[in-house]
């Protein structure tokens, strides 16, 4: 059925292609590579910033100048990553829909009195994202089927609902999940329906945990924006542990070390762990142009050494998604996607060592 147990092909890493497909300049087909990402150019619900789904394309324009050899992961890079093509069909689907949703943010902040409109224009948008997310929820099965690992990347946060529920099926036994989400974020994401939204990037952990099989633990990192209910959700649930951003920094300025911060954090997970990451989630300086900046957050070295950190617990990565990488307003963004690269190829190599 599957070829993921052959030896992966070796490959000069001074050569790269430069196609339609594939990423990192790995000049291998998808057959012949062991981990498999899904680019999801999708923003229908994003409320404030856009240009999240140009996300795939600015970090796989990036990736290209990454030196291949990682001193963490070493040469984790050789069981071969290949990115599938950026669906046309997803992106002007989204740009049609975020116009409708748009539409509707327009009616209810002017205080329509239109509510026939609004209510129809919301069903039409969340059906959109219900489509969206069965599409992600086959792409991901068919990708787990051939034997590859697999890894998403976006496109705004509501993208991976369909990619987390292939992997907790993938992964349970006697009907209970056995997959922990390390969620990092700026913010809780648990609201239930936003802006009348469904499926909103602020509702996508709500989702998630409200999953027929639901992941076994949510531990969520960074967390620095949240509504009182929010608060509540996630304090009245024993499936859920939020290490907020406040009480991170709190217990660095009173001079605890990262290294046990992170001990604390990865060891509320289960042992297998599927990463959540929004970009959010890191300080702005590295994602000036997300959607949703908020000041605070984690540094780029914070993060690295918490992905370090899984692996030395001898946990294993089941699965990732990288999300609301943006451009911003423009087309272009070289930094933005410079670092979501980075990210991405850390995700992809510890995600490998992990699976060995
Ligand atoms: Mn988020």
């Amino acid at each position: 059925m599957s070829d993921s147990n052959s030896q992966p092909k070796k490959f000069d890493p001074t050569t790269t292609i430069s196609s339609e497909f594939g990423i990192f300049g790995i000049p291998l087909t998808e057959e012949e590579c062991k981990l498999v990402l899904l680019p999801v150019p999708w923003e229908v619900t994003t409320s404030y910033g856009k240009g999240a789904s140009n996300g795939p394309r600015i970090i796989r324009e990036a990736s290209e100048q990454i030196d291949l050899f990682d001193f963490e992961t070493k040469n984790a890079y050789e069981a071969g990553y290949f990115m599938r093509e950026i669906s046309e069909d997803v992106m002007t689907k989204s740009k049609k829909y975020k116009e409708l949703a748009q539409k509707v943010i327009e009616l209810k902040t002017e205080q329509s009195d239109d509510t026939a409109q609004i209510q129809k224009l919301t069903e039409v948008v969340n059906a959109a994202s219900k489509e969206l997310t069965e599409w992600v929820y086959q792409q991901t099965k068919s990708i787990l089927k051939a034997g590859k690992l697999f890894g998403l990347v976006g496109g705004d946060h509501s993208t991976p609902l369909g990619a987390i529920k292939a992997i907790c099926e993938q992964h349970s036994a006697n009907d209970q999940s056995e997959v922990g989400i390390l969620h990092i974020d700026a913010h809780s994401d648990t609201r239930q329906a936003y802006q009348g939204f469904e499926q909103s990037h602020a509702s996508i952990m709500y989702n998630v945990m409200n999953l027929a099989l639901k992941p076994k633990k949510l531990v969520q990192v960074g967390i620095r924006d949240f509504c009182e209910e929010e608060y509540n959700f996630v304090q009245s649930r024993p499936d859920i542990k939020t290490f907020f951003d406040i009480g991170i920094k709190q217990r660095q300025l009173k001079g605890e070390s990262w290294a046990s911060i992170a001990t604390d954090i990865i060891s509320e997970l289960p042992q297998k762990v599927y990463i959540s990451f929004d970009i959010d989630g890191l300080d702005p300086r590295y994602c000036p142009s997300t959607g949703t900046p908020v000041i605070g957050g984690l540094s780029a070295d914070e993060v690295f050494f918490l992905f370090n950190l899984v692996a030395q617990s001898g946990r294993t990565i089941v699965g990732f998604d990288l999300n609301e990488v943006s451009s911003g307003d423009a087309e272009e963004s070289e930094w933005d996607g410079n670092v979501g690269a980075r990210m991405l190829y850390k995700l992809c190599n510890w995600t490998i060592v992990t699976n060995k």
